[in-house]
């Protein structure tokens, strides 16, 4: 698709993936900020397996998301929601600014590297004590890190905030949304006192499309 436009087609774009996961809820999440239609398919662990051969030829990584936009397939939650935002436009969500865009991108790709690493051991390890997460010392380091990074992220909003990247709702907001929907969630050790991820909290939860797909209920 290099170098072509996004498609534009009044077609509902397809969201291939369990409504119960983490990276599928950014998708779903910012679909409805945007309103945009869509149709989603159940894929992923207890729905149609991502290793059918079916969905390997959509993305062979085998997660969900994906989101096919006419001809275009897309795979990496991070991306796609990014995608979606630039095409349409939305320059609160995703400005073009290049510094203003870089500052927002920058706390997605730490989460995704850092914070999703650490998630894995707290949560999938220490929580759902899926394999091979399941393994008692790296519990307890995703349990470290996860602190380590949330300490960061209270200072960082302490002094920044309200929002991730200042005054306004944005991209940012989306996975880090999600993680301390999390935060707040995960259980089994002693987590620091948060008080500005809590008042974090309740502010996206005056938006009804975090209550829809962030904090629903699940972690
Ligand atoms: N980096 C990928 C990660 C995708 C990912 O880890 N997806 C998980 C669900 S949150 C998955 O597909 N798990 C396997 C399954 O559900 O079968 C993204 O951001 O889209």
């Amino acid at each position: 698709m290099a170098g072509q436009a996004a498609p534009q087609t009044d077609t509902p774009i397809r969201i291939l993936g369990r409504n119960n996961s983490f990276n599928v809820r950014k998708v779903l999440w910012v679909c409805d900020e945007l309103g945009i239609d869509y149709l989603r398919e159940d894929y992923g662990r207890g729905f149609r397996a991502c290793t059918e051969p079916e969905f390997l030829a959509l993305n062979p990584v085998a997660q969900v998301p994906v989101v096919i936009d006419g001809e275009a397939i897309m795979r990496e939650s991070n991306s796609i929601i990014r995608y979606l935002a630039a095409k349409a436009g939305n320059e609160d969500l995703y400005p073009s600014d290049l510094v203003k865009r870089q500052q927002i991108e920058q706390w997605m790709d730490w989460i995704a590297y850092d914070l999703t690493h650490a998630l894995r051991g707290a949560f999938l390890g220490g929580v759902l004590r899926e394999a091979p997460w399941d393994n008692e010392w790296f519990i307890e380091q995703g349990r470290k890190d996860l602190i380590h990074d949330m300490r960061i992220v209270e200072a960082h909003l302490g002094a920044n905030g309200p929002y991730v990247t200042g005054d306004t709702f944005t991209l940012a907001d989306i996975p880090m949304g999600l993680v301390v929907n999390r935060w707040f969630k995960v259980e089994g050790f002693d987590k620091p006192e948060t008080p500005n991820l809590a008042a974090y909290y309740e502010l996206l939860s005056e938006r009804p499309a975090y209550l829809a797909h962030g904090r629903n209920g699940l972690p």
